[in-house]
């Protein structure tokens, strides 16, 4: 079996060790680390959504996946991001508050990283408080807001309304994403923009800063 179908195989089953094998062997035979992520470690985890939908999978295998997954990101982590410029930005980003799921979003950081841009994680269940804060303390160009949840899509319009009490809306491009996010939603709440995928996202994020 070769690298990608290792890590395809290894998320499904929630096997951590084999995704990162496969994904250190795989970049040292010279594999780019974005072929590895998009053509084997995304598709599994769409698969193991899925398998869930088809009530074939359960949270736990669930969770095994995400975190096999999370294992394999932090070996293409370095690869992806590699810059060696000076940033183009700041961008504050975080899963909001109520929401643990992180994985959408972690790809997101890493897009954004490698076009760039300085990211400061913030993790998840992070309120609108605490994204005012890190925006103010990071003097941040820009704020990504992730959901997975239809019940904490709410917060990502909480959050521009607390940058907006904060007197610092016009300093910062707001970006949401993640599954039930829509362009529609996004012009609702007043974001900035909406990114459809992780690349998406660091597109937008070049257009909105005004990097070429
Ligand atoms: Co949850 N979960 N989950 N889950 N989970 C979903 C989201 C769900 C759709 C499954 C389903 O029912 N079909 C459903 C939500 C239903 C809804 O609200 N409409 C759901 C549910 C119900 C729940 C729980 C409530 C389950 C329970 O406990 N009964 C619970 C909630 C916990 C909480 O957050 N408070 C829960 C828990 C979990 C786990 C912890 C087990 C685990 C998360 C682990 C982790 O993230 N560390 C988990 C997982 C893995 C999923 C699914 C299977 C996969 C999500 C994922 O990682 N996708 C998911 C089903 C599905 O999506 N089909 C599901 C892969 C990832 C690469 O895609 O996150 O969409 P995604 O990110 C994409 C884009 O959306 C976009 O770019 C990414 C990369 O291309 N994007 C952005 C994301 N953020 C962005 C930000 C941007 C721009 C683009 O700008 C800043």
């Amino acid at each position: 079996m070769g690298h990608k179908e290792t890590i395809y195989e290894g998320i499904l089953k929630g096997d951590m060790h084999a995704v990162e094998g496969a994904a250190k062997g795989g970049l040292e035979e010279g594999v780019p680390a974005g072929e590895l992520l998009n053509e084997a470690m995304i598709p599994a985890m769409a698969e193991v959504g899925r398998l869930f939908e088809a009530n074939e999978y359960y949270v736990p295998e669930m969770l095994i996946a995400a975190r096999a997954m999370k294992a394999g990101l932090a070996i293409l982590r370095p690869e992806l991001a590699a810059s060696g410029v000076e940033p183009k930005g700041r961008v504050v980003l975080g899963t909001v508050k109520g929401d643990l799921h992180d994985i959408g979003k972690n790809l997101v950081a890493i897009m954004i990283e490698g076009a760039g841009f300085e990211i400061i994680d913030l993790g998840v269940d992070v309120s609108p408080e605490a994204f005012v804060q890190a925006a103010q303390e990071k003097k941040a160009d820009a704020i990504g807001l992730s959901a997975l949840l239809t019940t904490t899509m709410p917060s990502m319009k909480n959050t521009i309304d607390a940058l907006q009490e904060a007197g610092i809306r016009d300093q910062v491009k707001v970006v949401i994403g993640g599954a039930p996010v829509t362009q529609k939603y996004a012009d609702e709440i007043g974001a900035d923009g909406y990114g459809r995928d992780a690349a998406a996202a660091a597109n937008l994020t070049k257009k909105l800063l005004g990097v070429a």
